[in-house]
C-alpha cells in the first residue's frame, strides 16, 4: 500500500472518530452572565459561542424576522447565523423604507407596507446597522455570526445556551462597540453545572 493511500485511510478513520466524538458530546443548558468591570449586568449584548466541528453557515431552512412595530425595529438587535435570509415585516400602518450602508450587508427596501416578499440574505459575518429613510429615530442592528450557538442577553445580562461540555471561544458584541468592532473575545468552559461569568469593558 502506498504512503498516500495509508494516509488517506488514516485521515478518513480520524475524521470519522472526530465526528463520532462531536456527535457524542451532548449539549446541556449553560447559563452565561455578561457583566461590566463594576459587576453590573450588560443587557442587549450578543453572545456567540464557537464550538469546534459545527457548521459556520446556516442550514437551508433557516429564517429570521426583523419587524417594525411602533416605528421601531423589533428586536433592536437581531443575531443570525451567516447565510440566514431575514424578512422585514412591517406591523405599522405607516410605510417604512429600511436601509443599511454597512459593509457587512448593504441593502435597501424601498417604501413598503406589510412584508416585502424577498428576504435579505446576510451572507457575511459582521454587523449591519439599519435605519429608515422616513423615520430618522429608527435604529436597529443585525449581527451575523459563523455559529449556530448565539443569543442576546436580557436585562439580567444573562443568556442560556445548549452547549456541549468543553472549552469554547465566545464572542460578545453590543451596539456601543460600533459595527466595525467584531466584539470582545473570551474563552468559556461549558458543562461545569453552574453559570459562567464573563466580564467585559463596557
Ligand atoms: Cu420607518
Amino acid at each position: 500500500m502506498s504512503t498516500a493511500a495509508r494516509t488517506a485511510i488514516l485521515t478518513t478513520a480520524l475524521s470519522a472518530a472526530l465526528s463520532a466524538a462531536s456527535l457524542g458530546a451532548q449539549a446541556a443548558p449553560q447559563a452565561i452572565l455578561v457583566t461590566n468591570e463594576a459587576g453590573q449586568p450588560v443587557a442587549q449584548a450578543a453572545v456567540s459561542v464557537y464550538v469546534k466541528g459545527t457548521r459556520a453557515t446556516a442550514s437551508a431552512n433557516a429564517t429570521a424576522n426583523m419587524a417594525q412595530k411602533g416605528r421601531a425595529f423589533q428586536p433592536t438587535l437581531l443575531v443570525v447565523q451567516t447565510g440566514t435570509p431575514v424578512l422585514f415585516p412591517n406591523f405599522d400602518t405607516v410605510r417604512h423604507h429600511v436601509y443599511s450602508f454597512s459593509p457587512t450587508k448593504k441593502f435597501e427596501i424601498k417604501l413598503y407596507a406589510g412584508t416585502p416578499s424577498a428576504p435579505v440574505v446576510f451572507d457575511k459575518a459582521g454587523t449591519a446597522t439599519m435605519g429608515c429613510n422616513i423615520h430618522d429615530q429608527m435604529l436597529g442592528y443585525i449581527h451575523v455570526v459563523d455559529t449556530p450557538y448565539f443569543s442576546v442577553t436580557g436585562s439580567d445580562g444573562q443568556v442560556n445556551l445548549d452547549l456541549p461540555a468543553g472549552e469554547h471561544r465566545v464572542q460578545i458584541w453590543w451596539p456601543a462597540l460600533g459595527e466595525t468592532n467584531p466584539g470582545v473575545e473570551q474563552m468559556l468552559k461549558a458543562g461545569g453545572g453552574q453559570a459562567v461569568m464573563l466580564r467585559v469593558k463596557s
